[in-house]
This record gives structure tokens, C-alpha cells and sequence, in this order.
């Protein structure tokens, strides 16, 4: 494939951008989420909320184009979850970007900190220009694909990186929407002072008693967690899935922190 002005495809969107809306909420409360699949549609979709407890075929039943559902749930458990749409073949529907993030806080919220940030990591397996996305490569066994990205876009954040303040704790959740490719989520230079991954706290702070940390932490496809770090000096700290093989089709981004500058 020669393109001069980039890879485009034909997304399948929820609201119009891959991933779709982070939606983020607390234990306790009823959410109440309006699909609608315009007549202009060609195909079938639906949502599969992995924050709710419904019958797979009540509320994520397949609508057609023209038609709407409403999807009510209420947030019983806390954590990083995924959304997606469940219409068959699934795997394309997610490969061809109808995923997102919902977060669920804990009744009374997290602790307040410097920056938030949400990255989600997926794969694109490449279609014809300006097609789909291809189901094929999506499928197979060993699959191989074109890149691999956080929010959807290969090497954005290295483009542009992202600017932390030196000293102050960062949040960051992630979550692997797959459709087929483990995460190991690393940030460069720093260490996890916090993780709770999939229901499970890993650590917490500096002041839990045997000073736990954490390098990496590993998502299979739809697994989520929330991070929290700090970074100790001025200077530039890439986030990447360290399965390294990835790393240059786009699973990394650049946090600055201060000026850049470690040396002044
Ligand atoms: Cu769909």
C-alpha cells in the first residue's frame, strides 16, 4: 500500500470517534445510554456494556439501521471497563473502532491528583484505502496488525507529547480494547506507586506498609486498570506496551514533565 497522505479507513463509530466517549461515573449510579443506529446505517450494531449485569440478548440485542434501544444499567462494581459493539462478527466491529471506556469510581470518588489521562490500546488491521477495516487479518491466529495505538491514532502523543508537572501525581487509566493483542503497559523512567487492576489493588501509595511498585501492568484484551506515578524530575517519559515488537507500529507516546529539561 503506497499513500502519501496517510492510511484512511472506513470507521464504524460510537458518536462518531474511535474509541468512542469515555463514560464515567460512580458505584451507585444508573446510567442510561440511548442508541440509536441512523437510517443512513448499512448494518446492524448494538452495545455490550462489560460494567453491567443484563441478559446478552435484552439490552444488547442488534438494532437495525433506523432503529434505537434504551440501555439501562446501574454501576455496581468499580473499575476500568469496556464497551463494545457485540453485533456478529464482533471481531469486526471492534477491529473497525466501536469500543470505548467506561469508568466506575468507587462510591465517594478517587483521590484528587495533578492530571488525569485516558488511553485506550487497540489494533488496526488495515483494510484497502479508504475501506474497512480488514476482518481477514483481524482473524487470524497469529495476527500481525498494521498498528497498534492509543485513542486510535499511531504515535500521536509522540507527535505531541503530553505535559505533566515534575513532582505531582498523574492518574492514568488504561484500558486494552484488544480486539486481539495484550497490553504491558509501562511509562519509561517511572514507577506505578498505585494499581488496581480489574478489582484488584495491586498497591497503593508510598505508604502502603512493604512499599510495593509496579513496572508494567499487564491487560489482556478487555481488562482494564487505573495507575497513578509521579515523575521525579524535568524531562520526557514515554508510555509504551512494552512488548516492544508493537512499540513501532504506535504504542508509544511521550509525557514532558516540567520544561523537558533534566539538565537545568
Ligand atoms: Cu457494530
Amino acid at each position: 500500500m503506497t499513500v502519501a497522505d496517510g492510511y484512511v479507513q472506513k470507521v464504524w463509530t460510537f458518536g462518531g470517534t474511535v474509541p468512542g466517549p469515555v463514560i464515567r461515573v460512580r458505584v451507585g449510579d444508573t446510567v442510561r445510554v440511548h442508541l440509536k443506529n441512523p437510517k443512513t446505517s448499512q448494518l446492524g450494531h448494538s452495545i455490550d456494556f462489560h460494567a453491567s449485569q443484563v441478559a446478552w440478548n435484552d439490552e444488547m440485542r442488534t438494532i437495525n439501521p433506523g432503529e434505537e434501544l434504551l440501555y439501562e444499567w446501574t454501576a455496581d462494581y468499580a473499575g476500568v471497563w469496556m464497551y463494545h459493539c457485540g453485533t456478529n462478527p464482533t471481531l469486526h466491529h471492534i477491529a473497525n473502532g466501536m469500543y470505548g471506556m467506561v469508568i466506575v469510581e468507587p462510591k465517594d470518588g478517587l483521590p484528587e491528583v495533578d492530571r488525569e489521562f485516558f488511553f485506550v490500546q487497540s489494533e488496526w488491521y488495515l483494510g484497502p484505502q479508504k475501506d474497512v477495516a480488514s476482518l481477514t487479518k483481524a482473524a487470524a491466529a497469529a495476527p500481525a496488525p498494521d498498528f497498534v495505538v492509543f485513542n486510535g491514532i499511531a504515535s500521536q502523543y509522540k507527535d505531541h507529547p503530553i505535559q505533566i508537572a515534575t513532582g505531582k501525581p498523574v492518574r492514568i487509566f488504561v484500558l486494552d480494547a484488544g480486539p486481539n493483542i495484550d497490553s504491558s503497559f509501562h511509562v519509561v523512567g517511572t514507577i506505578f506507586d498505585t494499581v488496581v487492576k480489574e478489582g484488584i489493588v495491586l498497591a497503593r501509595g508510598q505508604a502502603n506498609p512493604d512499599h510495593w511498585g509496579s513496572q508494567a501492568v499487564d491487560l489482556s484484551p478487555a481488562q482494564g486498570a487505573i495507575i497513578g506515578f509521579m515523575a521525579a524530575e524535568d524531562g520526557l517519559y514515554p508510555f509504551v506496551t512494552h512488548a516492544f515488537n508493537f512499540v513501532g507500529m504506535g504504542a508509544i507516546g511521550l509525557f514532558q514533565a516540567g520544561d523537558g529539561d533534566p539538565t537545568n
